[in-house]
Protein backbone atom coordinates (compact mmCIF):
# COMPACT_ATOMS: atom_id res chain seq x y z
CA UNK A 1 0.00 0.00 0.00
CA UNK A 2 0.97 3.50 -0.61
CA UNK A 3 0.37 6.46 1.72
CA UNK A 4 -2.73 8.31 0.64
CA UNK A 5 -1.01 11.84 0.51
CA UNK A 6 1.72 10.94 -1.88
CA UNK A 7 -0.99 11.18 -5.21
CA UNK A 8 -1.61 14.70 -3.95
CA UNK A 9 2.51 15.32 -3.87
CA UNK A 10 2.96 13.95 -7.28
CA UNK A 11 0.33 16.10 -8.84
CA UNK A 12 1.86 19.15 -7.50
CA UNK A 13 5.76 17.91 -8.83
CA UNK A 14 3.79 16.99 -12.17
CA UNK A 15 1.83 20.58 -12.11
CA UNK A 16 5.54 22.01 -11.59
CA UNK A 17 7.55 20.61 -13.87
CA UNK A 18 4.51 20.86 -16.43
CA UNK A 19 4.73 24.68 -16.21
CA UNK A 20 5.75 26.63 -19.07
CA UNK A 21 8.47 29.24 -18.72
CA UNK A 22 8.89 32.49 -19.86
CA UNK A 23 11.46 35.27 -20.58
CA UNK A 24 11.91 37.87 -18.16
CA UNK A 25 11.37 41.63 -19.09
CA UNK A 26 14.98 42.34 -18.13
CA UNK A 27 17.20 43.19 -20.91
CA UNK A 28 20.62 44.07 -21.77
CA UNK A 29 20.93 42.68 -25.02
CA UNK A 30 23.41 40.16 -23.94
CA UNK A 31 21.01 37.68 -22.50
CA UNK A 32 17.85 36.61 -21.45
CA UNK A 33 16.51 35.91 -17.96
CA UNK A 34 14.12 33.38 -17.76
CA UNK A 35 10.84 33.84 -14.76
CA UNK A 36 11.16 31.06 -13.14
CA UNK A 37 14.08 28.95 -12.02
CA UNK A 38 14.53 25.96 -13.67
CA UNK A 39 15.07 23.30 -11.03
CA UNK A 40 14.08 24.29 -7.33
CA UNK A 41 13.98 22.10 -4.42
CA UNK A 42 10.33 21.38 -4.83
CA UNK A 43 11.65 19.57 -8.51
CA UNK A 44 13.19 16.57 -6.48
CA UNK A 45 11.09 12.96 -6.78
CA UNK A 46 8.30 12.57 -4.28
CA UNK A 47 9.52 9.16 -3.89
CA UNK A 48 13.51 10.52 -2.39
CA UNK A 49 12.30 12.43 0.50
CA UNK A 50 9.18 10.67 1.74
CA UNK A 51 8.89 6.92 2.82
CA UNK A 52 5.59 5.93 1.08
CA UNK A 53 4.64 3.19 3.32
CA UNK A 54 2.12 3.91 5.14
CA UNK A 55 2.85 1.56 7.96
CA UNK A 56 6.61 3.01 8.43
CA UNK A 57 5.25 6.40 7.90
CA UNK A 58 1.78 6.90 8.56
CA UNK A 59 2.12 10.98 9.32
CA UNK A 60 3.65 10.98 6.16
CA UNK A 61 6.64 12.88 7.01
CA UNK A 62 9.38 13.63 5.06
CA UNK A 63 12.27 11.53 6.29
CA UNK A 64 15.23 12.34 3.59
CA UNK A 65 14.56 16.16 3.13
CA UNK A 66 16.33 18.25 0.76
CA UNK A 67 17.44 21.36 1.39
CA UNK A 68 18.71 22.66 -2.08
CA UNK A 69 19.38 22.45 -5.49
CA UNK A 70 22.58 24.19 -6.77
CA UNK A 71 25.98 24.61 -9.12
CA UNK A 72 25.12 22.37 -12.20
CA UNK A 73 27.05 20.95 -14.59
CA UNK A 74 25.43 20.94 -17.46
CA UNK A 75 25.67 18.54 -21.09
CA UNK A 76 23.40 17.87 -24.45
CA UNK A 77 23.09 14.13 -24.58
CA UNK A 78 20.52 12.40 -27.38
CA UNK A 79 19.21 16.07 -28.06
CA UNK A 80 18.46 16.78 -24.56
CA UNK A 81 19.79 19.38 -22.04
CA UNK A 82 20.89 17.03 -19.00
CA UNK A 83 21.89 18.97 -15.60
CA UNK A 84 24.00 17.37 -12.91
CA UNK A 85 22.56 18.62 -10.12
CA UNK A 86 24.27 19.43 -7.03
CA UNK A 87 21.13 18.11 -4.17
CA UNK A 88 21.96 19.40 -0.79
CA UNK A 89 20.07 16.76 1.90
CA UNK A 90 19.13 18.30 5.01
CA UNK A 91 21.81 16.63 6.51
CA UNK A 92 24.44 19.44 4.63
CA UNK A 93 25.89 16.52 2.69
CA UNK A 94 25.53 17.09 -1.28
CA UNK A 95 25.25 14.78 -4.27
CA UNK A 96 24.86 14.42 -7.48
CA UNK A 97 21.71 13.87 -9.40
CA UNK A 98 20.41 13.80 -13.53
CA UNK A 99 17.58 16.64 -14.67
CA UNK A 100 16.62 16.41 -18.57
CA UNK A 101 14.69 18.59 -20.09
CA UNK A 102 13.48 18.79 -23.79
CA UNK A 103 13.63 22.55 -24.20
CA UNK A 104 16.73 23.49 -21.67
CA UNK A 105 14.26 26.60 -20.22
CA UNK A 106 11.84 24.07 -18.53
CA UNK A 107 10.15 21.08 -18.23
CA UNK A 108 13.33 19.60 -16.05
CA UNK A 109 12.86 16.23 -15.10
CA UNK A 110 15.09 14.02 -12.53
CA UNK A 111 15.90 10.63 -13.57
CA UNK A 112 14.67 7.57 -11.36
CA UNK A 113 17.78 8.19 -9.00
CA UNK A 114 20.43 10.44 -7.71
CA UNK A 115 23.94 9.21 -9.26
CA UNK A 116 26.12 7.06 -7.03
CA UNK A 117 29.50 7.59 -7.71
CA UNK A 118 32.32 4.86 -6.93
CA UNK A 119 33.49 5.56 -3.38
CA UNK A 120 36.86 5.48 -3.47
CA UNK A 121 37.83 8.00 -1.44
CA UNK A 122 37.15 7.13 2.49
CA UNK A 123 38.24 10.56 3.98
CA UNK A 124 35.79 12.01 1.35
CA UNK A 125 32.91 14.10 3.41
CA UNK A 126 31.64 15.98 0.49
CA UNK A 127 31.03 16.48 -3.10
CA UNK A 128 29.97 19.35 -5.35
CA UNK A 129 29.68 21.30 -8.35
CA UNK A 130 30.26 19.16 -10.97
CA UNK A 131 31.92 20.51 -14.02
CA UNK A 132 31.03 18.19 -17.41
CA UNK A 133 33.26 17.88 -20.51
CA UNK A 134 32.98 16.43 -23.38
CA UNK A 135 36.03 15.95 -24.53
CA UNK A 136 37.53 15.55 -27.52
CA UNK A 137 38.97 11.72 -26.20
CA UNK A 138 35.25 10.70 -25.93
CA UNK A 139 34.22 10.33 -22.97
CA UNK A 140 32.07 13.19 -20.57
CA UNK A 141 34.42 14.24 -17.87
CA UNK A 142 33.04 15.39 -14.33
CA UNK A 143 35.18 17.47 -12.38
CA UNK A 144 33.91 18.58 -8.66
CA UNK A 145 34.80 19.69 -5.96
CA UNK A 146 36.18 16.54 -3.26
CA UNK A 147 36.15 17.58 0.40
CA UNK A 148 37.48 16.43 3.56
CA UNK A 149 38.26 17.49 6.77
CA UNK A 150 41.89 18.79 7.27
CA UNK A 151 43.01 16.48 10.16
CA UNK A 152 46.15 18.13 10.62
CA UNK A 153 44.94 21.55 12.70
CA UNK A 154 42.78 21.68 15.80
CA UNK A 155 40.11 23.55 14.32
CA UNK A 156 36.56 21.51 13.62
CA UNK A 157 35.91 23.62 10.55
CA UNK A 158 39.26 23.02 9.05
CA UNK A 159 38.83 20.87 5.17
CA UNK A 160 40.89 20.10 2.46
CA UNK A 161 39.27 20.53 -1.36
CA UNK A 162 40.48 18.89 -4.09
CA UNK A 163 39.17 17.97 -7.39
CA UNK A 164 37.77 14.58 -7.72
CA UNK A 165 37.20 13.21 -11.76
CA UNK A 166 34.95 10.98 -12.85
CA UNK A 167 34.35 9.76 -16.57
CA UNK A 168 30.89 8.34 -18.16
CA UNK A 169 29.75 8.20 -21.70
CA UNK A 170 26.06 8.08 -20.89
CA UNK A 171 26.13 9.68 -17.49
CA UNK A 172 24.30 6.68 -16.13
CA UNK A 173 28.22 4.28 -15.52
CA UNK A 174 30.61 6.50 -13.67
CA UNK A 175 34.16 5.53 -13.98
CA UNK A 176 36.19 7.55 -10.97
CA UNK A 177 40.03 8.55 -11.20
CA UNK A 178 42.58 9.26 -8.83
CA UNK A 179 41.77 13.06 -7.66
CA UNK A 180 44.03 15.57 -9.34
CA UNK A 181 46.99 16.46 -7.70
CA UNK A 182 48.43 19.63 -8.25
CA UNK A 183 52.13 19.46 -6.63
CA UNK A 184 52.21 23.40 -6.34
CA UNK A 185 48.71 23.86 -4.92
CA UNK A 186 47.75 22.80 -1.65
CA UNK A 187 43.97 23.05 -2.28
CA UNK A 188 41.95 23.04 -5.07
CA UNK A 189 38.10 23.80 -5.74
CA UNK A 190 36.45 25.33 -9.38
CA UNK A 191 38.69 22.72 -11.44
CA UNK A 192 37.82 22.82 -15.22
CA UNK A 193 39.17 20.06 -17.65
CA UNK A 194 39.27 21.83 -21.18
CA UNK A 195 37.55 20.14 -24.02
CA UNK A 196 40.50 19.68 -26.31
CA UNK A 197 43.98 18.23 -26.02
CA UNK A 198 46.49 20.57 -25.66
CA UNK A 199 50.00 19.71 -26.90
CA UNK A 200 48.77 16.39 -26.72
CA UNK A 201 47.58 16.71 -22.71
CA UNK A 202 45.15 17.40 -21.15
CA UNK A 203 44.11 20.81 -19.66
CA UNK A 204 42.78 21.64 -16.45
CA UNK A 205 42.05 25.37 -15.55
CA UNK A 206 42.66 25.19 -11.56
CA UNK A 207 42.02 27.70 -8.69
CA UNK A 208 45.03 27.54 -6.40
CA UNK A 209 44.25 28.11 -3.11
CA UNK A 210 46.29 28.01 0.18
CA UNK A 211 42.91 27.23 2.80
CA UNK A 212 39.42 25.95 2.19
CA UNK A 213 37.43 29.62 1.75
CA UNK A 214 40.25 32.21 1.41
CA UNK A 215 42.11 31.71 -1.64
CA UNK A 216 45.22 33.45 0.29
CA UNK A 217 48.08 33.95 -2.06
CA UNK A 218 46.18 32.05 -5.28
CA UNK A 219 46.03 34.63 -7.79
CA UNK A 220 42.57 33.42 -9.80
CA UNK A 221 42.66 30.89 -12.49
CA UNK A 222 45.58 29.13 -13.19
CA UNK A 223 45.73 26.46 -16.25
CA UNK A 224 48.13 23.33 -16.32
CA UNK A 225 48.58 20.44 -18.36
CA UNK A 226 49.12 16.60 -17.56
CA UNK A 227 50.25 13.45 -19.29
CA UNK A 228 47.86 11.22 -17.94
CA UNK A 229 44.13 11.43 -17.21
CA UNK A 230 43.88 8.04 -15.23
CA UNK A 231 46.37 9.53 -12.67
CA UNK A 232 46.06 13.46 -13.37
CA UNK A 233 49.17 15.24 -11.76
CA UNK A 234 50.21 19.08 -12.97
CA UNK A 235 53.23 20.79 -12.09
CA UNK A 236 53.08 24.38 -13.40
CA UNK A 237 50.03 25.99 -12.71
CA UNK A 238 50.54 29.32 -15.36
CA UNK A 239 47.89 32.02 -14.67
CA UNK A 240 45.04 32.95 -16.95
CA UNK A 241 41.95 35.20 -15.24
CA UNK A 242 43.65 37.63 -12.70
CA UNK A 243 42.53 38.85 -9.13
CA UNK A 244 42.94 42.51 -9.25
CA UNK A 245 42.25 45.04 -6.28
CA UNK A 246 38.95 46.65 -6.82
CA UNK A 247 37.14 44.39 -9.39
CA UNK A 248 34.73 41.99 -8.83
CA UNK A 249 37.17 39.46 -8.97
CA UNK A 250 39.16 40.86 -6.05
CA UNK A 251 38.36 38.51 -3.38
CA UNK A 252 38.67 35.33 -6.06
CA UNK A 253 37.70 34.11 -8.84
CA UNK A 254 36.92 30.39 -10.45
CA UNK A 255 36.50 28.60 -13.34
CA UNK A 256 33.13 28.22 -14.30
CA UNK A 257 31.53 26.50 -17.39
CA UNK A 258 33.23 24.41 -19.72
CA UNK A 259 35.18 27.51 -21.77
CA UNK A 260 33.32 27.69 -25.12
CA UNK A 261 35.13 27.32 -28.65
CA UNK A 262 34.20 30.20 -31.26
CA UNK A 263 36.29 31.72 -34.36
CA UNK A 264 37.59 34.07 -32.19
CA UNK A 265 38.74 32.40 -28.80
CA UNK A 266 37.93 30.42 -26.07
CA UNK A 267 34.85 32.14 -24.41
CA UNK A 268 34.96 31.36 -20.54
CA UNK A 269 31.90 31.98 -18.20
CA UNK A 270 33.63 32.26 -14.64
CA UNK A 271 32.56 33.42 -11.61
CA UNK A 272 34.59 36.72 -9.30
CA UNK A 273 33.80 37.52 -5.54
CA UNK A 274 34.11 40.48 -3.45
CA UNK A 275 34.18 41.18 -0.06
CA UNK A 276 31.18 43.53 1.35
CA UNK A 277 30.15 44.44 4.53
CA UNK A 278 27.40 42.26 3.73
CA UNK A 279 29.86 39.08 3.30
CA UNK A 280 30.93 38.05 -0.07
CA UNK A 281 28.87 38.73 -3.24
CA UNK A 282 29.52 36.47 -5.82
CA UNK A 283 28.58 37.19 -9.70
CA UNK A 284 29.45 35.97 -13.39
CA UNK A 285 31.94 37.68 -15.81
CA UNK A 286 33.20 36.19 -18.71
CA UNK A 287 36.34 36.45 -20.59
CA UNK A 288 37.94 35.26 -24.11
CA UNK A 289 41.34 33.04 -24.56
CA UNK A 290 43.45 32.27 -27.73
CA UNK A 291 42.42 29.08 -29.25
CA UNK A 292 46.37 27.70 -29.32
CA UNK A 293 46.74 29.21 -25.78
CA UNK A 294 43.95 28.17 -24.22
CA UNK A 295 45.66 30.15 -20.87
CA UNK A 296 46.23 33.18 -22.52
CA UNK A 297 43.48 36.10 -22.12
CA UNK A 298 42.84 37.64 -25.13
CA UNK A 299 39.70 39.54 -24.34
CA UNK A 300 38.44 40.68 -20.78
CA UNK A 301 34.93 42.65 -20.73
CA UNK A 302 34.49 45.24 -17.73
CA UNK A 303 33.08 43.99 -14.96
CA UNK A 304 30.04 41.56 -14.15
CA UNK A 305 27.87 39.12 -16.95
CA UNK A 306 24.64 38.39 -14.14
CA UNK A 307 24.78 39.45 -11.06
CA UNK A 308 21.98 38.56 -8.47
CA UNK A 309 19.02 40.44 -9.47
CA UNK A 310 15.58 40.30 -7.34
CA UNK A 311 15.13 37.03 -5.36
CA UNK A 312 17.97 35.33 -6.95
CA UNK A 313 19.96 37.49 -4.00
CA UNK A 314 18.24 35.72 -1.29
CA UNK A 315 18.73 32.18 -0.11
CA UNK A 316 21.24 29.95 2.09
CA UNK A 317 23.80 32.01 1.06
CA UNK A 318 22.70 35.24 -0.10
CA UNK A 319 23.91 37.41 -2.79
CA UNK A 320 25.71 35.03 -4.76
CA UNK A 321 25.50 33.62 -8.44
CA UNK A 322 27.13 31.32 -9.75
CA UNK A 323 27.37 28.42 -12.61
CA UNK A 324 29.21 25.35 -13.43
CA UNK A 325 27.60 24.75 -16.34
CA UNK A 326 26.65 25.67 -20.46
CA UNK A 327 25.17 24.51 -23.02
CA UNK A 328 25.82 25.40 -26.77
CA UNK A 329 22.98 24.03 -29.35
CA UNK A 330 23.96 23.00 -32.53
CA UNK A 331 21.57 26.42 -33.83
CA UNK A 332 24.29 28.95 -31.59
CA UNK A 333 21.92 28.82 -28.81
CA UNK A 334 23.70 29.00 -24.90
CA UNK A 335 22.11 28.14 -22.03
CA UNK A 336 24.12 29.26 -19.42
CA UNK A 337 23.21 27.25 -15.76
CA UNK A 338 23.72 29.31 -12.79
CA UNK A 339 22.53 29.18 -9.42
CA UNK A 340 21.14 31.87 -6.89
CA UNK A 341 22.12 32.18 -3.57
CA UNK A 342 23.52 28.31 -2.83
CA UNK A 343 19.65 27.26 -3.39
CA UNK A 344 18.03 27.05 -7.25
CA UNK A 345 19.22 26.58 -10.52
CA UNK A 346 18.32 29.04 -13.61
CA UNK A 347 19.12 29.76 -17.23
CA UNK A 348 20.30 32.62 -19.03
CA UNK A 349 19.64 31.79 -22.66
CA UNK A 350 22.01 33.90 -25.31
CA UNK A 351 23.67 32.82 -28.72
CA UNK A 352 27.32 32.34 -29.69
CA UNK A 353 27.06 35.31 -31.52
CA UNK A 354 26.02 37.77 -29.29
CA UNK A 355 28.65 36.17 -26.59
CA UNK A 356 31.54 36.90 -28.59
CA UNK A 357 30.28 40.76 -29.56
CA UNK A 358 29.88 41.10 -25.77
CA UNK A 359 33.57 39.58 -24.78
CA UNK A 360 35.35 40.87 -27.79
CA UNK A 361 33.53 44.45 -28.57
CA UNK A 362 32.89 45.32 -24.42
CA UNK A 363 34.90 48.17 -23.14
CA UNK A 364 38.14 46.69 -20.22
CA UNK A 365 37.71 47.71 -17.13
CA UNK A 366 40.10 51.22 -16.94
CA UNK A 367 40.11 50.21 -12.67
CA UNK A 368 40.25 53.96 -11.81
CA UNK A 369 37.27 56.12 -11.47
CA UNK A 370 38.55 58.42 -13.21
CA UNK A 371 38.99 56.75 -16.43
CA UNK A 372 35.82 54.57 -15.85
CA UNK A 373 33.53 58.23 -15.93
CA UNK A 374 35.43 59.03 -19.04
CA UNK A 375 35.01 55.83 -20.99
CA UNK A 376 31.61 56.74 -19.98
CA UNK A 377 31.11 60.27 -21.42
CA UNK A 378 33.09 59.40 -24.02
CA UNK A 379 30.39 56.72 -24.97
CA UNK A 380 27.72 59.64 -24.03
CA UNK A 381 28.55 62.40 -26.23
CA UNK A 382 28.63 59.83 -29.39
CA UNK A 383 25.30 58.82 -28.34
CA UNK A 384 24.30 62.29 -28.19
CA UNK A 385 25.72 63.19 -31.42
CA UNK A 386 24.02 60.27 -33.09
CA UNK A 387 20.81 61.69 -31.05
CA UNK A 388 21.11 65.41 -32.28
CA UNK A 389 22.12 64.36 -35.85
CA UNK A 390 18.60 61.98 -35.99
CA UNK A 391 16.67 64.89 -34.78
O1 LIG B 1 28.76 29.88 -1.49
C1 LIG B 1 29.14 30.35 -2.73
C2 LIG B 1 30.05 29.37 -3.46
O2 LIG B 1 31.23 29.20 -2.70
C3 LIG B 1 32.23 28.38 -3.25
O3 LIG B 1 32.87 29.03 -4.32
P1 LIG B 1 34.40 29.52 -4.13
O4 LIG B 1 35.20 28.28 -4.07
O5 LIG B 1 34.77 30.38 -5.26
O6 LIG B 1 34.38 30.26 -2.85
C4 LIG B 1 31.76 27.05 -3.77
O7 LIG B 1 31.78 26.19 -2.67
C5 LIG B 1 30.37 27.05 -4.33
O8 LIG B 1 29.84 25.75 -4.20
C6 LIG B 1 29.41 28.01 -3.66
O9 LIG B 1 28.27 28.17 -4.47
Amino acid sequence: MIHERYKTEKEKLERLIAKKNHKADFYNGIYDRYVDPVVTREHIPVEWRFDLNPETNPYFMERLGVNAVMNAGAVELNGKICLVVRVEGNDRKSFFAVAESESGVDGFRFWDEPVVLPDTCPEETNVYDMRLTKHEDGYIYGVFCSESKDTSVKDLSAAVAAAGIVRTKDLKEWERLPNLVTLRSPQQRNVVLHPELVEGKYGFYTRPMDDFIDTGSGGGVGFGLCEDITHAVIDEEIMTSLRKYHTITEAKNGAGAVPIRTEKGWIHIAHGVRNTAAGLRYVIYAFATDLHHPEKVIAEPSGLLIAPRGQERVGDVSNVVFTNGAVVRDNGQVLIYYASSDTRMHVAETTVDKLTDYVFHTPQDPERSADCVRQRVEMIRRNRELLGAGQ
